[in-house]
């Protein structure tokens, strides 16, 4: 009995070295097939960083009203500007962050002006302050996006991994204002604004007379340069658009304009309700926006006859334009098909424009204002003449209480 207990006893020591040996070749295994595992992954991750476009940034702020357009500022107060921020891993990238338990991503902004100054930079938010500048500025962020891998772990010691770095930028312009005695007063100002009519004196037309507060001085003027002239204001115009530079006038750069928002937002909904049925328009083409008072009087312009002491044009708030998409030769197109082109093509604009008002009317919009159509512009120099229509928002009706019309043909 007692021979036999030993036997027991000593049986499991027999087997011992061959469960440890079993039992460390497991381990050494698990380990490396961990470390191979985490190798690859990190490996594909340095691959996957090559994406393109997995981080953007976007900006915001209350003046905007069409993104990636210069906003014409109404105000001469700091701009609250947020940058938010967009990545976009694929699924399969995103496994391999988890995989190999990177840290949640770091954020750096970095924000720049060409004009004015920025406070609250660094940060998300950040806000610009147009100062005493004039004319369009740029708000520029760039990001870095910092994605931090874990230490690649040896058996002795760790091996800091480089981080992977994304970089993102975009921008935002404006149109700062200015008054009228700034534009006056600046002595790179090109294009000569001139004095205003008194809207009460003796002289005025009936509309002057009767709403005086519309043909005051404008609130708001805005530097064009040659190089801010292509500058965005809306989806389909720009700034130049509606300055005094024309091919055929002589009017250099700087200049100051007035244009207003309600006229660029009726010509956006122009645009977009004729395109409703079908007529395919890129854009508009505009032969006149901005006509200074100097302008206007034809004492900067020889043989100027247009000029009508209060055209609203002085105020911003007016364009001449046609339709000239097929054929593109700086005339109105046959829109109403009939194979000539006369003041009936501009009325088939003017019927869009009717049924704008009318709503504008009703809703006591100020986009709401006068038309008329013309059979031939009143610019002699322009090389063709065109039929053409004039839209503005004056904000006012006639004594009909309907919006103002008019038809002038030859
Ligand atoms: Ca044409
Ligand atoms: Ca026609």
């Amino acid at each position: 009995m007692k021979e036999r207990k030993k036997r027991v006893a000593k049986k499991p020591k027999r087997f011992l070295p061959w469960v440890l040996c079993l039992g460390i070749v497991f381990l050494v295994s698990v380990a490396f097939g961990i470390k191979a595992y985490q190798a690859l992954g990190v490996e594909q991750l340095d691959r996957a960083s090559f994406e393109p476009a997995v981080f953007s940034l976007s900006l915001s702020c209350a003046e905007v009203l069409w993104q990636g357009c210069a906003p014409l500022l109404r105000h001469r107060n700091a701009v609250e500007l947020k940058v938010e921020h967009r990545i976009s891993f694929s699924t399969a990238t995103q496994n391999l962050f988890r995989q190999c338990g990177f840290a949640q991503p770091d954020l750096y902004y970095d924000w720049e002006t060409d004009k004015g100054f920025l406070s609250g930079a660094s940060s998300p938010k950040a806000r610009w302050n147009p100062a005493d500048d004039h004319g369009v500025a740029t708000v520029t962020v760039r990001g870095r996006l910092v994605l931090t891998p874990p230490p690649e772990k040896g058996w002795l010691w760790s091996k800091k991994r480089e981080p992977l770095e994304y970089y993102a930028s975009t921008r935002q312009s404006f149109v700062i204002p200015s008054t009228y005695e700034q534009a006056s007063a600046d002595p790179e100002n090109r294009l000569v604004i001139g004095t205003y009519p008194v809207a009460l004196s003796a002289a005025a037309e009936r509309y002057p007379k009767i709403h005086p507060d519309r043909y005051r001085v404008p609130d708001f003027f805005y530097k064009v340069t040659a190089e801010t002239a292509q500058t965005p204001i809306s989806p389909h115009f720009r700034i130049g658009d509606f300055d005094m530079c024309y091919p055929y006038l002589d009017y250099e750069y700087p200049q100051y304009i007035a244009v207003t928002v309600p006229l660029v937002q009726k010509l956006e909904l122009l645009l977009e309700r004729m395109n409703q049925d079908n007529h395919s328009l890129s854009s508009f083409t505009l032969i006149s926006g901005f006509r200074p008072p100097e302008y206007n009087r034809g004492s900067i312009q020889k043989g100027a006859d247009l000029k009508k002491p209060f055209s609203r044009h002085q105020y911003g708030d007016a364009v001449d334009m046609i339709i000239d998409v097929n054929p593109r030769d700086d005339v109105m197109d046959d829109l109403n098909g009939d194979g000539v082109i006369d003041i009936r093509d501009a009325e088939v604009v003017l019927k869009y424009v009717d049924e704008l008002d009318a709503r504008f009317l009703k809703e006591g919009s100020p986009m709401m204002g006068g038309a008329g159509v013309y059979s031939r512009h009143d610019i002699p120099e322009r090389p063709k003449q065109s039929p053409y229509i004039h839209i503005d928002t004056r904000d006012f009706t006639n004594s009909y209480g309907l919006p103002v019309r008019w038809r002038e043909s030859e």
